[in-house]
């Protein structure tokens, strides 16, 4: 095909490229359709900076060879996270403007109280800053020493949290979720026969709580089923061990329901989002994704007496159980992003979006995990990088050559991300070993896109000049944020 016919082919494919559920190849499935846009329009610009080679090498080295420590200043397209980096609409600027900002009882408490009530369903609301601080008031008041905490993959946040309260985390996600080549539609779900191990080997008193995540970040941003959800539920039920979703992405969730799920084609993401939340006892929240804004998170539960700890203990870590940690203007802005994430046109364009990317970088050849996922791209460095020993960190080390190549920012989810085992103090190597390109919301456009997935191809074309790495600082705690390291040899981590 040439290459003009294929950006007509690909113009129509937005957001439509979804009816193909086990995608090889997104040419031989799709149907030809008119062209698409984005639901929105641009009103204000920020001016990118584009830099030199040298420029980045240098930055690189100065960074540690870790993306987290670059200069945003330095950044050509920043794809490090999705979280808090939305562009907010004019409703949501509009609504900072009518931030209560009394110390007690905020109008846009009440506004953000509401939103939820509506959306999620769940009787007590208590913000928070962002979702660590929902996810370390649940584990403090939930876990006991010696607990095990069963979850559908680890997150690196909830995690430390889970261990900081003295529990142990235990992957319960089904095993195609740890394969990045199944084409498996809901690689978030649960194994149920995992879930009844656990509790048969430790008994449900030493399990407090199930953390059911919804599209699934560590494995690439990958949903689960609302028949798998429900079942879990039961079964954990049964036994009187509670649920708690993560729903920090569970609008995403959502949208793979309605297009993957059978019975769900006709309902709205609303509705969906409120059968998904009717499987938990409650969720914590990082709103910095699935709501739209730049910082924001909570807590929300039915049960009385922990809505009425967790207020309490608010108030030592966060701030006063109206406010956690927020002006009142951003909790007016989470509401009113909270309505738009749920409407349709916006998240077929966030995933199409997603997917636009993807479907490029598979049509040649590049390896990422598949399906594609929700939130952003995860290449397989482990696969990218065959004879790069894990010990050499092949994501961390290709998340840098990136930018050295294109000053696209990405960010590692592999081995470093993993840390440390609790007792053996050694590194714990996933099966994953994974670069995130994480699309922000409403931020970049098509173009972005292009230029990225030219990046990544022409990076794979001379993946053997990418050089591994070494520790040279290695904090305790979630280490990929702050690590640095230099190149085992020489002092390139991409040669010329
Ligand atoms: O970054 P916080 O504290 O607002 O949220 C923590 C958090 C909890 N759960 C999940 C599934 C997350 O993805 C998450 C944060 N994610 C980040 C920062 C990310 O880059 O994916």
């Amino acid at each position: 095909m040439k290459p003009a016919e294929r950006v007509g082919v690909r113009k129509r494919l937005l957001p439509g490229g979804f009816f193909a559920l086990h995608i090889t190849c997104w040419r031989l499935v799709m149907t030809p359709r008119r062209s698409w846009a984005e639901p929105w329009k641009i009103k204000m610009v920020e001016h990118l900076r584009m830099t030199t080679r040298a420029e980045r090498e240098a930055a690189i080295a100065a960074a540690g060879y870790n993306t987290f420590l670059l200069p945003s200043a330095l950044v050509y397209i920043d794809l490090l996270t999705d979280s808090g980096t939305s562009a907010m609409s004019d409703r949501q600027w509009s609504g900072l403007l009518l931030g209560d900002e009394a110390y007690a009882g905020s109008v846009n408490f009440y506004h953000l109280e509401q939103a939820v009530r509506k959306f999620y369903g769940y009787k007590h609301l208590i913000p928070t800053h962002q979702g660590r601080g929902a996810e370390h008031i649940l584990s403090q008041l939930c876990i006991k020493p010696g607990d095990i905490v069963p979850g559908n993959m680890y997150f690196t946040t909830t995690k430390v949290h889970q261990e900081l309260a003295g529990g142990r985390f235990a992957d319960v996600i089904i095993d195609a979720a740890h394969d990045p080549d199944s084409e498996y539609p809901f690689k978030g779900n649960c194994d149920l026969a995992k879930i009844e191990r656990l509790i048969k080997e430790y008994g449900a008193d030493r399990i407090p709580y199930l953390s059911l995540e919804t599209n699934v970040n560590m494995a690439g941003g990958q949903p689960c089923s609302l028949e798998n959800m429900r079942a879990t539920r039961d079964l954990c039920h049964r036994h009187g061990v509670k649920v708690f979703l993560d729903a920090t992405r569970a609008i995403e969730n959502a949208f793979f329901i309605k297009k993957r799920e059978p019975g769900y084609a006709d309902k709205s993401l609303a509705d969906i989002l409120s059968e998904i939340c009717a499987c938990a006892d409650g969720c914590t929240m990082s709103a910095k994704k699935d709501h739209l804004v730049n910082i924001g998170g909570f807590l929300a539960v039915n049960d009385d007496e922990l809505a009425e700890r967790a207020r309490n203990m608010v108030v030592i870590y966060e701030g006063l159980h109206t406010y956690g940690g927020l002006a009142g203007r951003d909790m007016e802005a989470m509401a009113i992003g909270i309505g738009e994430a749920v409407q349709y046109d916006h998240m077929a364009a966030r995933i199409g979006q997603v997917e636009y990317l993807g479907c490029q970088l598979i049509e040649a050849g590049v390896p990422i995990v598949r399906p594609i996922g929700g939130h952003g791209i995860f290449l397989n460095a482990a696969k990218l990088l065959p004879n790069m020993p894990r010990e050499q960190f092949p994501a961390q080390a290709l998340a840098a050559a990136l930018y050295v190549e294109s000053g696209v920012r990405a960010m590692e989810r592999g081995g470093v991300s993993a840390g440390r085992d609790q007792d053996t103090g050694k590194n714990l190597l996933p099966k994953l070993e994974l670069v995130r390109l994480t699309i922000p919301r409403r931020v970049y456009t098509q173009a972005h896109m292009d230029v990225t997935a030219e990046s990544v191809i022409e990076l794979y074309a001379h993946r053997e000049k990418i050089v591994g790495l070494r520790f040279i600082h290695e904090p305790k705690y979630l280490r990929f944020f702050q690590a640095r390291f230099e190149p085992v040899k020489g002092n390139k981590v991409l040669l010329d």
